[in-house]
């Protein structure tokens, strides 16, 4: 018998759990409607969220990070999806995408460098993968970059998309996929690049006008001779698609736990809805169509947290953890979209007006089995590994 199965949560991750709920109750809950509705990105709170400890979560302490282990970050990520998926998508973005690919992939220069004020709160750094024309095909990357050998500098020239945290106040920097090159089997030489921002030949404009995630940062890049100092490639020139896709499987870690976050959040609104709410002289939620429903929503949240925990313990106790990440991350996603889509009618009416946060959850919720990998991709990565 193995004596170490067991799923009780540590008194570390019950304090760190506790402290980011209340944070996420008393600082973006009273807020989180009005800032969706204008669409706002609120510096405040995302510095706030830095002082908490969230930002450099899984980063070292030898780089000012918090040394944190894979489970608490992903919990942090969590507890903020329970309350408002557009904080969660910062926090997740920054350290997973933003921070991760340099602390795993930079050179000790570089980590040096960066890694501390990426620790601070006060600076975020996106990920620049997907482009106007490359989606899920990410090997497909149009933007280029071309050695200039007289000033030891690449000259980046194409444009990114739907980049989370990379045109807001706080943002110093973001991570480009370029193609350096051709391979000799016709593929694309696809290399990594620190960008620092805001700097010359670089547009960096926020995108507007979207259904969710609407308090957080989303950037449209477009580089126009953008010189980068040579020592500013990630890992080795070539190496880019293999860093994109290596940070997407951790990326895909802090996704499920907003899936499970927000599966959490509009389950804890309705079943209190549905004690409080009165019809045919009782509580609705003791009325079985009612009933039924929170009774399948409480069981994929179970089920949920289950394989996304499982999937953290992989990867914090080195083991392949790829193939459960991408799992997570997909059945999250539908947990949370069942969740809300079973909560929003469990409001009913109620359910549609924006004076009721399962509206937004609602909406928050499309965006999990789009973003860092449609459903339809984690489901290609997943049979792949299962010898399809
Ligand atoms: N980690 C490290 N290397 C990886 C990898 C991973 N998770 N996945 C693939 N690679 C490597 C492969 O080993 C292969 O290396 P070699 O050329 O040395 O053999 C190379 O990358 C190409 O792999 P593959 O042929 O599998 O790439 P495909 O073009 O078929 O693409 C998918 C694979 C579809 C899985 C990939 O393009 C993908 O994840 N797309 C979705 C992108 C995405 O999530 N975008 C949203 C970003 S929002 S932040």
């Amino acid at each position: 018998m193995n004596q170490n199965y067991g799923f009780a949560e540590s008194e570390e991750i019950k304090l760190l759990r506790d402290t980011v709920r209340k944070f996420a109750q008393q600082q973006i809950a009273p807020r989180a409607q009005e800032l969706d509705e204008k669409e706002h990105f609120s510096e405040e709170l995302t510095r706030s969220m830095g002082e908490l400890g969230l930002f450099g979560t899984i980063v070292s302490t030898d780089y000012q990070g918090q040394g944190m282990d894979y489970i608490s970050y992903i919990v942090a990520v969590e507890e903020l999806a329970r309350v408002d998926g557009s904080h969660a998508a910062t926090i997740a973005a920054h350290n997973s995408l933003g921070a991760g690919p340099i602390y795993y992939f930079g050179s000790d220069e570089q980590k040096k460098k960066y890694l501390p004020k990426l620790a601070t709160g006060n600076a975020l750094w996106g990920f620049g993968l997907t482009e106007p024309d490359a989606g899920s095909d990410a090997q497909s990357s149009k933007t280029t970059a071309r050695y200039d050998s007289t000033t030891d500098e690449w000259i980046i020239n194409g444009a990114k998309i739907f980049i989370t945290n990379a045109a807001s106040d706080l943002t110093i920097g973001v991570t480009v996929q370029a193609v350096t090159g051709m391979l000799a089997n016709g593929k694309p030489e696809l290399t990594c690049f620190l960008v620092e921002t805001p700097c010359k030949g670089l547009k960096a404009t926020p995108m507007k006008d979207k259904m969710m995630w609407r308090a957080s940062n989303t950037a449209q890049l477009f580089f126009d001779n953008l010189r980068v100092p040579a020592k500013n490639i990630l890992g080795t020139l070539g190496q880019g698609f293999k860093i994109m896709m290596s940070t997407l499987d951790n990326g895909r870690l802090s996704i499920g736990a907003m899936g499970l976050g927000c599966a959490k959040g509009a389950y804890d609104h309705a079943l209190k809805y549905a004690q409080e709410r009165q019809t045919f002289g009782k509580p609705i939620a003791k009325h079985q169509a009612i009933a039924f429903k929170l009774a399948d929503m409480a069981t994929r949240i179970e089920a949920a947290e289950l394989l996304l925990y499982k999937a953290c313990w992989l990867k914090q106790t080195d083991q392949a953890f790829e193939k459960l990440a991408c799992m997570a991350k997909l059945y999250c996603s539908e947990a949370a979209e069942f969740c809300a889509r079973e909560g929003q009618q469990i409001f009913g009416g109620y359910g549609l007006m924006k004076e009721y946060p399962i509206e937004r959850f609602y909406r928050d919720a499309a965006l999990l089995r789009i973003g860092e990998g449609t459903s339809e991709i984690q489901r290609l990565v997943i049979s792949r590994y299962i010898g399809c």
